[in-house]
């Protein structure tokens, strides 16, 4: 009897071994290029929680392989139309800010925005704006206006973001039309602008950009405020312009989706980030501006603030606007965006 009881132990211990042994983890899906590794192995140490990293380029390659439902992230990094999205289709969970006491952190100026009001979804991770990149050594004059990304001057030497959402925003703008427009009409204008500028344009590229301007391939490009913030500080020719028709103004967020399977990792994850010294050391490798107020303050506010780029004046703010959520009419977006990269 002994024995057998012995053995059934033995049998139990080998069973539980193995779960005992494995360690935590927390799976994050983050953008491209939107996180100082060194972070990463920094939280990973401090809690002993191993980190699964994979990364996406735009938000629609997100949503697109969250709500196919496949995978389980315990984190990820939506901009405003898309929490606003997924908040509507139930794909993310209200946040616990008694798990985040470093939230405290967090400037109130970029809590309680259009997407997530009652501020229950999204913690804010960085902010910008979209404008034109441009190389000081070939382009005489300062860009004001959008129109810059249609002049024939540029011929194969200008990129534009391989971003549905961003690209047809900045296209109904140069149309005269609001960048939220969900007027078939409007959508069908951008649509033939974006046509017609296709064969000037040398890349539709995400990420790649930074290489691109930053080695001298191109001598403008429509390019979001932080990777401007990167490229102007490894090639001094570069220079950044929001045009004064208006633009797009983005915050990008971090969130935990419905079906996560580590909540209080991804909790731990999150409080870490919003840490004054980690959102600091964040923001020197990623070039976005940062809702840290504590981060910022360590880094000098004085020297922070005097970015234009990082910082712009209210008049550039003024004319900035918000995605929003277009519901059913993204369809309409998305087909079109899918018809501008497939003509030829
Ligand atoms: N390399 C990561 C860039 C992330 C920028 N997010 C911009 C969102 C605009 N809607």
């Amino acid at each position: 009897m002994k024995k057998v009881i012995l053995v059934l132990a033995a049998l139990a211990l080998l069973c539980l071994a193995p779960a005992a042994l494995a360690k935590e983890t927390i799976s994050v899906y983050n953008w491209g290029d939107y996180i100082d590794e060194d972070v990463i192995g920094q939280f990973e140490e401090e809690t002993g929680i191993d980190v699964i990293y994979e990364t996406f380029e735009t938000n629609e390659d997100m949503y697109a392989k969250i709500a196919m439902g496949g995978s389980s992230y315990d984190v990820i990094f939506p901009s405003d139309y898309m929490i606003e999205r997924m908040v509507q289709e139930n794909l993310l969970q209200k946040i616990n800010w008694e798990n985040i006491p470093n939230v405290e952190n967090i400037d109130p100026r970029f809590t309680h925005e259009s997407y997530d009001p009652d501020f229950e979804y999204s913690v804010p991770y960085t902010w910008g704006t979209m404008g034109i990149l441009y190389n000081t050594e070939n382009v005489d004059e300062m860009p004001t206006s959008w129109q810059t990304l249609m002049d024939p001057a540029y011929t194969m030497d200008m990129l534009m973001l391989n971003s549905p959402r961003d690209t047809l925003a900045i296209a109904l703008v140069m149309c005269g039309h609001d960048l939220n427009s969900v007027d078939p009409a409007d959508l069908a204008d951008a649509k033939a602008l974006l046509i017609e500028q296709k064969p000037m344009v040398l890349a539709y590229v995400v990420d790649e950009v930074k290489d691109k301007m930053i080695g001298g391939e191109a001598s403008v490009a429509l390019v979001w405020s932080g990777d401007a913030t990167y490229c102007m500080s490894e090639n001094e020719a570069l220079d950044y312009v929001v045009p004064e028709e208006g633009s797009n103004i983005f915050y990008d967020s971090i969130c935990i989706p419905a079906n996560a399977k580590n909540v209080s990792g991804a909790e731990k994850f999150i409080d870490f980030l919003c840490r004054a010294d980690i959102a600091a050391k964040n923001y020197e490798y990623v070039g976005y501006a940062i809702p840290n107020t504590a981060a910022i303050e360590l880094l000098g506010a004085e020297e922070y603030n005097a970015s234009p780029v990082n910082n712009p004046p209210q008049e550039v703010l003024d004319k900035c606007q918000v995605f929003k959520y277009l519901g059913d009419d993204t369809k309409l977006y998305d087909q079109i965006w899918t018809e501008i990269i497939s003509e030829f």
